[in-house]
């Protein structure tokens, strides 16, 4: 299993470096950084967003967070207003869909798989998003990455009962 994650992960990597070398097309390769805060305004890792295949990609290091799986999503505002961070709207939608990849009227475009938080606080993560450009979370009110203090569903609408907001980032052109 961790010999999976980590050939997915090395083949990801690999990917970005052709697609950011290239320079072929003008949008190819464009990315998007997220700075994670917690409601005290604590410092907790980076959300980096970066188109790939006709898709985005989307890299999570997150520290000082609690114990345990988390929903992570990209939102639809680009506000991150504490303590609740509700000012980041709902998931990130263009195309009028509910939320959840279970979920057959599904997904957002902004659904991403649960982050996992091991015993020291950490977690990373490397994930598809397979709609979506930088252009289109970059819009005239932007788009923020949101942390959830519970697992999410997959599939219970709007946001898969994953709780609370925990931590916020604005997405911003890298
Ligand atoms: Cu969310």
């Amino acid at each position: 299993m961790l010999r999976a994650t980590i050939l997915t992960a090395l083949a990801a990597t690999a990917l970005a470096g052709c697609t950011t070398t290239t320079g072929a097309g003008a949008t190819a390769g464009r990315s998007a950084t997220a700075p994670l805060r917690t409601a005290t305004g604590a410092d907790v890792g980076t959300v980096t967003a970066t188109e790939m295949n006709g898709g985005i990609q989307i890299r999570i290091d997150a520290r000082g967070m609690p114990v345990g799986i988390h929903g992570a999503h990209v939102h639809t505002t680009g506000r991150c207003d504490a303590p609740d961070f509700t000012t980041a709207g709902g998931h990130w939608n263009p195309t009028s869909k509910q939320h959840g990849t279970s979920n057959p009227a599904g997904p957002h475009a902004g659904d991403a798989p649960n982050l996992t938080i091991g015993a020291d606080g950490t977690g990373s993560v490397t994930i598809m998003l397979p709609a979506g450009t930088i252009d289109g979370m970059l819009d005239a009110d932007g788009s923020a990455f949101v942390i959830h203090a519970n697992a999410d569903d997959y599939k219970t609408d709007p946001s898969g009962n994953s709780g609370g907001r925990i931590a916020c980032g604005v997405f911003a052109a890298a």
